[in-house]
């Protein structure tokens, strides 16, 4: 393939993995519409979605991702919401507590360096989540305070950040599969 379909963000551990698959299971049933579920493996927190990107352009996205300076920091996952809002939701999502301001000045960091590379700056402020699920046919109706009230209630171990991650994004005959193209380690500070 000539091009890659690329974001970066961050990896998520297995315990957060079995989590999300776990939280699937049980908001189903609450979500009352046909939904696609972030399936164990594939949940991750995205920092900036790139789109379609050529492969002769890859070297000059990881040079710039390898140039951005950061300090390791632990993220914990709480609460939840819906995007765009609970009365016609289109995707479920986990939401972030302690660590979110460093996320997000991650996030911004990712967005200014690949500026010099080709990429659009974001114009929407970050929203920081974990994707529970995107759903098929919004409105017709689930319990959404039940929702809420259960991601409320889920016990997060915090994520050790480690590393960014350039994800690609790749169709495969079982569904999409995020697997990591390169990791970009953080300076202990
Ligand atoms: O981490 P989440 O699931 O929120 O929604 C897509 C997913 O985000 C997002 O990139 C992540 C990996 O696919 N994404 C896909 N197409 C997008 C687009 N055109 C997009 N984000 C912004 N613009």
């Amino acid at each position: 393939m000539d091009s890659l379909r690329l974001f970066v963000g961050i990896e998520l551990p297995p315990a957060h993995q079995a989590i999300v698959a776990g939280l699937a299971l049980r908001l189903r049933p609450m979500l009352g519409a046909p939904a696609a579920w972030t399936r164990e493996g594939n949940a991750h927190v995205t920092l900036k979605f790139l789109g379609s990107v050529g492969r002769e352009r890859l070297e000059a996205v990881t040079a710039a991702l390898a140039a951005i300076p950061f300090a390791p920091f632990a993220l914990l996952p709480g609460g939840g919401g819906f995007f765009p809002g609970p009365a016609r939701p289109r995707v479920v999502w986990a939401g972030l507590g302690s660590g979110a301001a460093q996320c997000a000045a991650l996030a911004a960091a990712v967005d200014a360096a690949l500026v010099p590379v080709g990429f659009a700056a974001e114009a929407r402020p970050f929203a920081a989540h974990l994707t529970l699920c995107r759903i098929k046919a919004p409105g017709r109706g689930g319990d959404a305070a039940g929702i809420l009230a259960l991601l409320d209630r889920v016990d997060w171990p915090a994520i050790p950040v480690q590393a960014l991650t350039l994800f690609a994004s790749q169709p495969t005959p079982g569904g999409l599969r995020y697997p990591a193209v390169a990791r970009f380690a953080a300076t202990p500070g």
